[in-house]
């Protein structure tokens, strides 16, 4: 049996080293199958609870046009999670039992969606920001080893570079508005700068689980890595702007080619995480009803599952 064990965890490892995919009905060593559940339901997480700071904002949206996109917008963050979910399906996760997890405080979501949006310049940094970190973070994970995931990340990309891109284009709109409106843009940009750079994780000395996934070939990238990459491709989008980004520490360094600044506030990331972010109680109060009042969705669908069944027996 031991043997078996190991000509199983070689030809993993064989797998992995040969940058080629773990499909669901390899062998996994049940580390690497516990992290890739603990990564893909937290992100599923994420997507789902993600929609509601933008959500907010759909019935006082500035104008049809903005509403028909915004509601287009926050719809299209439940289809990453449909795939994520299904993803995490394949590894043997129950998708009640994840849904159980988050709702009991075990699982995880992204720090981020734990702050408030004030006004309508909040759902463009949204889209720029948290969907541009969110596109660093997630095109490596497109070559991720474990395939259901890499294969989901690939569509997700495709989606987060169009939220993004919706998000520049209010912050464009509201910055060659008038005074007022450049200032919105303004303050929503010095809110939430700090809270996205925070998105990609503690510092790589203080993050458990790089060391490991890193060698799974599940990150491909460490959170410092990432973090300075998304500095470097937001600092020129924020200069066409005319925006500051609210960091004195700033500067670009000509010899390595990528920007200088100051790490954010890791005690704050800490604090959010543990469920102290300004709205994390408002945030899980809100998934608790949704997940609550669709009880009976999810009753008639496996009552229609099994009068199917039932019929396709008889048949
Ligand atoms: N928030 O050892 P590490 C989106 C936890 S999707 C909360 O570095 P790891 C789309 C971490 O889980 C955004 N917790 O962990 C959208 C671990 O705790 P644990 C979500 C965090 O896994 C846009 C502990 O700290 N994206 O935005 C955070 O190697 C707009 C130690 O950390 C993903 O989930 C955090 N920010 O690296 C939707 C991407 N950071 O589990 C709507 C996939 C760390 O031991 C609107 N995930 N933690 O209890 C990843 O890439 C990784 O999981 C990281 C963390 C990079 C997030």
């Amino acid at each position: 049996m031991t043997a078996v064990v190991d000509d199983l965890g070689t030809a993993f490892e064989r797998t992995i080293a040969d940058e080629q995919r773990i499909e669901p009905r390899d062998w996994m060593p049940d580390g690497y199958r516990r992290t890739m559940i603990r990564q893909i339901a937290q992100h599923a997480h994420s997507e789902i609870i993600g929609m509601q700071p933008e959500g907010e904002w759909i019935t006082r949206a500035p104008s049809l046009r903005r509403k028909a996109i915004l509601l287009a917008k926050a719809q299209a963050e439940a289809g990453p999670a449909l795939y994520l979910s299904s993803a995490a399906e394949t590894l043997g996760a129950d998708r009640g039992d994840l849904t159980r997890r988050l709702i009991e405080g075990r699982q995880k979501y992204s720090s981020i969606f734990n702050y408030p949006t004030l006004n309508f310049a909040d759902v463009g940094v949204i889209g720029w920001l948290v969907d541009g970190a969110a596109i660093v973070n997630q095109v490596p994970l497109c070559r991720c080893s474990y395939g259901p995931y890499a294969r989901a990340m690939v569509r997700v990309c495709k989606e987060e570079s169009f939220h993004q891109r919706q998000g520049f284009e209010i912050l464009h709109t509201l910055c060659n508005g008038t005074p007022g409106q450049k200032a919105m843009a303004q303050d929503a940009l010095d809110r939430w700068w700090w809270p996205s750079l925070m998105m990609f994780g503690p510092p790589d000395s203080a993050s458990t689980h790089s060391e490991q996934s890193m060698a799974w070939g599940i990150k491909r990238h460490s959170n410092d890595e990432l973090r300075q990459r998304f500095v470097d491709m937001t600092v020129p989008q924020a200069d066409v702007l005319g925006l500051r980004v609210p960091d004195d520490g700033l500067s670009y360094d000509e010899e390595t080619g990528h920007y200088r600044f100051t790490e954010p506030d890791y005690t704050e990331l800490y604090d959010v995480v543990k469920g102290n972010g300004p709205c994390n109680e408002e945030r899980l109060a809100h998934r608790v009803k949704a997940h609550e009042d669709g009880a009976w969705v999810r009753e008639a669908a496996a009552a229609y599952a099994s009068k199917q069944r039932v019929k396709e027996g008889a048949a």
